[in-house]
């Protein structure tokens, strides 16, 4: 690993929550304008962890306001001088993930083994790389003197709360933006920690704004005019929303959307190696990633090898408390999002699919769904179409290439797809014939920030990560 980490974390005793927090609009924290509140409790028991300012349209005025006025200064400093900025925020990070790990833990749900593994890694590991990029871009490929674009509104989603912040602030602010964000109503815990690591940083007050909140937010700051760059992901309903909206301006858009990403597994893969990256795949975050390998495409000639394994690896895994070090599945992040898994599942069962679950207690409080497959999909089922965000995987097959490729592009999403085999030439092959922004071999649900991410079709546009990442941030 290029970085190190403090210890496993194992008690929320780690990190201090406050029983209440503010907006955070230039460099302070402050009450929303009209004294709204919500509260945000932990996925996993139920329990209110805080209550946190809702924003409302007054706010994202407020905060647009405070991001155009640090944009004028903000803009003007040297690249070198926006990194040195970074890099300390990059520091912090490292400095204090054991906090922030245990924090997006308990909002969030997923399991203390992923934050403290992967999310805050790769959280630090965005600041660091962009960090790099802000004194370098007139060798970004773009031509010489690129310019930022000005405010940013950014609108992020629960399911990797402090990494899609990342994916967001890291790349705006190495360009000289500035930022308004809003994240997850479910999940706002860990974005306000940041706000006062971005104080701890000396971060100059109005670049980054935070403003916790519902929806209805979210729509008034990509709606605001003073926005000059929307950047969103989350659902692919509220992004083709958001689209709409902004046609007509001179805003410039990302989307990041849904996905229903195949994971293909050929009869030459190696099957214990293949079974780990499907279980990573769907079962990774409880499904809830948008990348996620949600649907199993598998040869026939080792269809039932290949289940009777993954069957017997999915009893394995430990389903519970998420600050559990040894837990593989923690809570599922909303009672929302399970009605709407189950919801799914049921129609799965309705259209003539077959379930199986893993054998597991789930416990009484809080919101949880066993390890789920689904075996007899077409590609008529709904399951086999609609994103589930949920730990739950279609299973397909396929005979040859060509049938593999077909069924893994007949889908309305194109973000991941992932492909198994001994042979080079075929993941080649392979993947140059799908239509998704990444495809895995031998592996999924890799990420590092060197690699732009993004997807084709009803999966959005633009891209997050690596040099392109940059791109959505500039007039070049
Ligand atoms: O998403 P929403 P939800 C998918 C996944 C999931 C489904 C619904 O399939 O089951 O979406 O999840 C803000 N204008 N993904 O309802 O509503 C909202 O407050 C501006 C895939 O949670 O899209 C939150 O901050 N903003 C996905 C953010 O949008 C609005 C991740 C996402 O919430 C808004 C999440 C509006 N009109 C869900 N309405 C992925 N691509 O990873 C809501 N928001």
């Amino acid at each position: 690993a290029a970085f190190e980490y403090a210890p496993a974390p194992e008690s929320r005793s780690v990190v201090d929550i406050a029983p209440s927090y503010g907006l955070f609009i230039d460099g302070e924290f402050t009450e929303a304008a009209d004294g709204k509140v919500f509260k945000t409790v932990s996925p996993s028991t139920e329990e209110v962890l805080s209550e946190v300012a809702r924003a409302g349209a007054e706010d994202v005025d407020r905060a647009v306001k405070a991001a155009r006025k640090a944009f004028e200064k903000w803009s003007a400093l040297p690249g070198s001088e926006r990194a040195k900025y970074l890099f300390r925020i990059a520091r912090i990070i490292q400095e204090r993930s054991r906090e922030l790990a245990v924090l997006e833990t308990l909002d969030n749900g997923k399991p203390i083994k992923e934050t403290r593994d992967a999310d805050l890694p790769l959280v630090a590991a965005h600041f660091f790389y962009y960090a790099g990029w802000a004194d370098k871009l007139d060798h970004a490929g773009f031509g010489a003197n690129p310019r930022p674009l000005g405010v940013a509104g950014q609108v992020i989603p629960w399911n990797f709360p402090l990494l899609m912040l990342a994916w967001k602030i890291a790349p705006a602010l190495a360009t000289g933006n500035t930022v308004v964000l809003k994240p997850a109503e479910t999940t706002p815990l860990s974005a306000l920690f940041f706000a006062d690591i971005c104080r701890q940083a000396g971060l100059p007050k109005g670049v980054v704004n935070i403003l916790t909140g519902y929806g209805d937010a979210g729509q008034a700051l990509v709606e605001h005019p003073d926005v000059n760059k929307v950047a969103f992901t989350g659902s692919t309903a509220v992004g083709k929303a958001i689209a709409r909206s902004v046609a007509g301006t001179d805003k410039k858009v990302t989307l990041e959307l849904g996905g229903k990403g195949a994971n293909i597994v050929f009869d030459d893969a190696p099957i214990d190696q293949a079974v780990e990256g499907i279980v990573t795949g769907i079962f990774f975050n409880q499904g809830q990633v948008c990348c996620a390998g949600s649907r199993l495409l598998v040869q026939e000639s080792i269809q039932d090898e290949l289940l009777d394994s993954l069957k017997r690896r999915l009893s394995t895994l430990r389903l519970g408390d998420p600050l559990d070090k040894n837990t593989d599945i923690g809570a599922i992040n909303s009672a929302e999002q399970l009605a709407r898994i189950t919801a799914l599942t049921e129609t799965g069962e309705a259209e003539g699919a077959e379930r199986w679950s893993a054998p597991c207690e789930l416990p009484s409080a809080g919101y949880w769904f066993a390890p789920t497959l689904f075996t007899n999909v077409t590609q008529a089922h709904t399951i086999a179409r609609d994103e589930i965000f949920g730990p739950v995987l279609s299973v397909l097959s396929f005979r040859t290439p060509d049938e593999a490729v077909a069924k893994a592009n007949n889908s309305q999403y194109g973000l991941s797809a992932g492909i198994w085999t001994e042979k080079g030439s075929r993941i080649l092959a392979v993947a140059n014939k799908l239509r998704a922004g990444v495809v895995w071999a031998n592996t999924f649900n890799k990420f590092d920030p060197t690699s732009p991410f993004g997807g084709y079709k009803e999966s959005g546009f633009g891209r997050e990560g690596g040099r392109h990442g940059l791109e959505g941030y500039l007039d070049v």
